[in-house]
């Protein structure tokens, strides 16, 4: 088994960055060796210190929405990948350099005229500020390597011309909680995707995988899935995944996060994956 979560508005409260109501559930799967991958629009820099204090440091992670994943040592090919870091990972990236992205965002937004901010000008005080993250924090969710989050200025109506514009270079225009993000090809499912397909095989057996998320950029991780919650979210933003059998949570952030395993994997969990299920 395997379980892949975002992070903001799903695992961690959207407002205090909180995890505590997941506490139980995080401890119970690390004993039965469940990994839990976070999958998120965090910049790299910015997970590396959280999967410590989550207690996920075993398992892979996707970073800036499937831009980049970190693997530690038990998924990587033996002979063929070595960490090169101090950390231990060995980091792929999909997609494209952040370069280019704002290149092409300065390039559409001149031909375009329309109004948007990246986040890469902002003031770090106005990202503080948008984001109720601490300067630590903010400072390293500036970091980016794959991804631009960005807050749209301009009417809503006028995001189309955008997005086509962007598609047309090759880059993807997705809603997250507080920003549009734009990336390279990559998305979250694509990640979950090559995470599940290397999972089978380096363990010669295809996983049950759950995924968990809230946001419109969580459709194609909840699409990845065989078991998807939607978690309620905060910004009322549409979240519908093309799923036969979909979980959608009454309560917010973390509780909503136990809500969604409890349905799924009940009380039960701990005998069927001893059982080998
Ligand atoms: C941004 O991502 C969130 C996630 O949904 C958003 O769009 O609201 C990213 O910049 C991320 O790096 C950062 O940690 C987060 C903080 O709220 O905002
Ligand atoms: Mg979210
Ligand atoms: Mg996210």
């Amino acid at each position: 088994r395997l379980v892949f979560s975002d992070l903001d508005g799903s695992l961690l409260d959207h407002c205090r960055y909180d995890w505590a109501p997941a506490g139980p559930w995080l401890e119970r799967l690390d004993a039965l060796g469940v990994p839990v991958i976070p999958v998120t629009c965090k910049t790299r820099s910015e997970l590396l210190p959280l999967r410590h204090v989550l207690g996920l440091t075993q398992t892979p992670f996707v970073a800036e929405n499937g831009a980049v994943v970190g693997l530690p040592a038990a998924w990587c090919h033996a002979r063929r990948e070595r960490s090169t870091g101090p950390d231990g990972l060995v980091i792929k990236t999909f997609g494209v350099d952040i370069g280019l992205i704002r290149q092409r965002l300065a390039v559409w937004r001149a031909r375009l005229g329309v109004r948007f901010t990246t986040m890469s000008e902002m003031p770090l005080a106005a990202v503080i500020e948008l984001t109720g993250l601490d300067e630590q924090a903010a400072c390293l969710a500036r970091l980016r390597e794959g991804s631009e989050p960005l807050i749209w200025e301009d009417a809503p109506e006028r995001l189309t011309a955008l997005r086509e514009g962007l598609e047309g270079d090759g880059l993807r225009l997705v809603q997250g909680g507080r920003f549009w993000h734009v990336t390279g090809g990559a998305d979250k499912g694509h990640a979950v995707a090559w995470l599940v397909t290397r999972f089978a095989a380096l363990r010669g057996r295809r996983p049950l995988t759950l995924g968990l998320g809230d946001g419109p950029n969580d459709v194609t991780l909840l699409e990845a899935v065989d078991q998807p919650v939607v978690i309620r979210g905060c910004h009322g933003h549409r979240v519908a995944p093309d799923q036969p059998a979909l979980y959608r949570t009454t309560a917010a952030g973390p509780a909503g996060w136990v809500e969604g395993l409890a349905h799924w994997w009940g009380d039960g969990v701990g005998r069927r994956v001893t059982e080998g299920a």
